[in-house]
């Protein structure tokens, strides 16, 4: 399903004047708006092929319908999103998920919708209908050296189909870990998985990156063996220089201070970038932005004080993604307000003034470093957001819009309502 241009501009005449009002207001008394919408304009966030259907949880799935059942319907709907709001013109493959039978056919596709390819993530998570022999015990930390090569070879496998795509990043979770004491041997296993690594980071091209994921629990209960960031940068030293330590906000142990670990990993240059999502206990994959808002903000400032730090450019020198699944709301309508909850938070670090915050950081002057924080949270720039979707053609109000073209009805009309998207 394609959204014709003028189907949008009718939506933006119809909220045109409440816009520009709002716009004014901000701008009346906040500078460098343009710097600003320039920014959030070449700013794109990696949309997961794995959210575009209703998740579920380990108690069960309640279906959706007109969901993509396809690699190509899966690009459709990123497509359709990007052109809702012109911040989501990248696609995160799952392989074996989404594998490109043909990859020109399939590229051209993503073009065509103006989108291309983050990072392509690995599965040895679950075993597969033709897999020879089991991840139950784990995969790149397994005993039994078969098994390690298995997993080895899935994910050169999956280097090759990113590759075939232009990506040029490699995504590693590993569900590795225990249930039990003495289960594992916790050296080995982390020896294990350090060389198996290595044998995959060997294949990687020369402009490519790996992206090694943490996450402090589950499906494991007693250990993961990359549980926290301090292993996957252990690991990533270890690798090398094209190796990175990805975070995903919903890996950390309760009340984990995320922010502190960003700017740490980011004045080792070791960030690879983040799955966005939101929670409140584990890893929930909610709506990025819809339980701590105030922690997204924060890691933006941690984040746009480090990649200024260390010249990085914003849009191309972190990977941004999101990483959620959903089963209440429609995972389309979700991943708009997801997108936008990323880009009002980096908007709002994009105009802290950090030479003030500097300075109150210098005098120990708590309350005026903590004011000039909250002042810019708690002051309301969506209208700067949605002058940067207005400028690229895109709608001030995705989600109204969304829901003004029917469009999951259009979506069900097109594909049927049994359709199920693959993924978790
Ligand atoms: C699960 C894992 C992890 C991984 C994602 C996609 O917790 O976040 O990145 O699946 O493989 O959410
Ligand atoms: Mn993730
Ligand atoms: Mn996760």
């Amino acid at each position: 399903m394609r959204i014709d241009k003028q189907i949008i501009d009718k939506h933006n005449q119809g909220l045109l004047a409440k816009h520009k009002r709002a716009f004014e207001y901000v701008a009346q008394d906040i500078g460098g708006l343009e710097e600003v919408i320039e920014k959030l304009r070449k700013f794109q966030v990696g949309i997961p092929s794995w959210a575009l259907g209703t998740g579920g949880t380990r108690f069960g799935r309640y279906g959706g319908k007109g969901e993509p059942g396809t690699l190509e319907q899966k690009i459709e709907d990123v497509g359709l999103l990007h052109a809702l709001n012109a911040s989501s013109g990248l696609i995160s493959l799952h392989i074996p998920w989404d594998i490109p039978s043909d990859p020109e056919r399939i590229k051209s596709h993503a073009s065509s919708y103006g989108l291309s390819f983050d990072a392509v993530n690995s599965n040895t998570f679950q075993d597969q209908k033709e897999q020879e022999l089991s991840y139950k015990f784990g995969s790149l930390h397994h005993v039994d050296p078969k098994v390690r090569k298995q997993a080895v070879d899935h994910n050169i496998e999956v280097i090759r189909h990113g590759i075939s795509l232009g990506s040029k990043a490699i995504t590693v979770w590993l569900a590795d870990g225990s249930s039990f004491p003495g289960q594992l041997n916790f050296r080995e296993a982390f020896q294990n998985t350090l060389e198996s690594l290595q044998q995959i980071y060997e294949h990687l091209p020369e402009d490519w990156k790996m992206f090694i994921e943490y996450k402090a629990f589950e499906p494991h209960f007693y250990s993961t063996t990359i549980a926290d960031w301090g292993q996957s940068l252990l690991l990533a030293n270890k690798l090398g220089p094209k190796a990175y330590t990805l975070v995903d906000l919903g890996h950390h142990l309760p009340n984990a201070n995320i922010e502190q670990i960003v700017s740490l990993l980011l004045m080792e240059g070791k960030l690879a970038g983040f799955h966005f999502n939101d929670s409140k206990y584990a890893d929930d994959d909610l709506t990025a932005g819809s339980i701590k808002p105030y922690q997204l903000f924060l890691i933006f400032c941690e984040l746009v004080d480090g990649m200024d730090a260390r010249g990085i450019d914003h849009a191309t020198g972190l990977s941004w993604m999101i990483d959620a699944s959903h089963n209440l709301k429609d995972p389309l309508v979700d991943l708009l307000q997801s997108v936008e909850a990323i880009m009002i938070a980096y908007a709002q670090a994009l105009l802290v003034d950090r030479t003030a915050l500097r300075e109150a950081q210098q005098k120990n002057d708590v309350v005026g470093a903590q004011e000039i924080l909250q002042d810019t949270f708690r002051t309301d720039i969506r209208a700067v957001v949605a002058e940067a979707r207005l400028r690229d053609g895109a709608a001030l109000n995705p989600v109204a819009l969304f829901n003004e073209l029917d469009t999951r009805t259009k979506l069900v009309g097109e594909r049927g309502s049994d359709t199920v998207a693959t993924g978790l």
